[in-house]
């Protein structure tokens, strides 16, 4: 039977073990279990986060194994390689397959009846892999996709306008990596379309403060990753929030990375798309309105991703 109110990591390195610790804060899951190649590593962690147990909210938080993690509503993977500096997340690939080729077996094995979401790298691409390797519905397999990156959009604007993010409403669509693309005919503050908001704010400057601005977000992870050798607070607080859609079956529409089915025209890939995510997973694949260059942007990294797809032995 499915504990809605359990969660299981797989792979405890700097993304995973952010993760527990942002879920942890949440206080939205009552138990909490960590599963990696290398054992030790994960049973450190257990001990080391609950540690703030009497600090935040009562749960269970332990180092297990696939069968520990049958009876969850989620279980989040996070194990694989991550790039090191100068490379894309593309070149990945390989490796983080092969990982994945090795872990979904042994939860296909339990009776394991949630959601699968993918946060390793590249997201896109494995979580189509994960729904071609675990055979289950489209909807029970999700990736981060671009929430992170939306997140990123919403920061640099809401630092450039001297507005809250939170007030901010623009998204990253497509792949989440080099070929993303922002979806600035949609993009607003509070209802005020995007550019009148920038005149409002004294930025006349359009075109060139958007391109800055995507190139920011864009090229984030490259940045940190040069600096301090992996990205991990960020994508912490995407997946808490997209896990807490789940556990609360929000119904919010958060840009996850979904498998389509002719949406956009589109198939046989997963891309990053608005979706009404909920305790049962992806509910709908939103089409939302693009400009024509949006639309050709989105299909150019449909196209790239579709090719990377190809090379692939499921
Ligand atoms: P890390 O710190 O090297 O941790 C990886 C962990 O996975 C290690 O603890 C390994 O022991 C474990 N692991 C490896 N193979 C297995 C296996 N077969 N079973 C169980 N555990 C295993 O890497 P880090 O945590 O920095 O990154 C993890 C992944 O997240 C990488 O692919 C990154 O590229 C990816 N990221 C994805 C982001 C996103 O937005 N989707 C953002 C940041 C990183």
């Amino acid at each position: 039977m499915l504990n809605p109110r359990k969660v299981a990591i797989v792979g405890c390195g700097f993304v995973g073990s952010s993760i527990a610790f942002s879920l942890m804060q949440k206080g939205i899951y009552s138990e909490l279990v960590l599963i990696d190649a290398n054992a030790e590593k994960a049973e450190g962690e257990a001990l080391d986060l609950s540690h703030g147990l009497p600090y935040t909210a009562a749960m269970d938080i332990y180092a297990g194994d696939y069968k520990d993690a049958a009876d969850a509503s989620l279980i989040i993977i996070t194990a694989g390689a991550n790039q090191k500096p100068g490379e894309t997340r593309l070149d990945l690939i390989g490796k983080n397959v092969a990982i994945l080729k090795s872990i979904i077996p042994q939860i296909t094995a339990t009776d394991f009846e949630g959601i699968l979401m993918i946060v390793s790298n590249p997201v896109d691409v494995l979580t189509y892999a994960a729904w071609r390797i675990s055979g289950y519905p489209a909807q029970r397999v999700i990736g981060s996709g671009t929430v992170l990156d939306t997140a990123r959009l919403k920061y640099h604007l809401g630092r450039h306008l001297d507005v809250d993010s939170r007030s901010v409403h623009a998204v990253i669509i497509g792949e989440h990596g080099d070929s993303e693309l922002a979806v600035w005919s949609g993009a607003n503050v509070s209802g005020i379309e995007l550019n009148h908001f920038c005149e409002i704010r004294g930025h006349f400057q359009h075109e060139e403060s958007m391109r800055r601005i995507y190139e920011s977000v864009r090229d984030s992870a490259y940045e940190i990753i040069r600096r301090k050798g992996a990205t991990y607070y960020g994508i912490a607080m995407a997946v808490a929030r997209i896990a807490e859609c789940i556990v609360k079956d929000e119904h919010a529409v958060l840009p996850v990375s979904v498998i389509l089915d002719g949406e956009y025209g589109l198939s046989g890939l997963a891309l990053s798309i608005p979706s009404v995510v909920g305790k049962n997973g992806v509910e709908t694949v939103l089409e939302i309105p693009l400009s024509e260059k949006e639309d050709q942007e989105l299909h150019s990294s449909a196209e790239q991703l579709k090719n990377v797809i190809q090379q692939v032995e499921f």
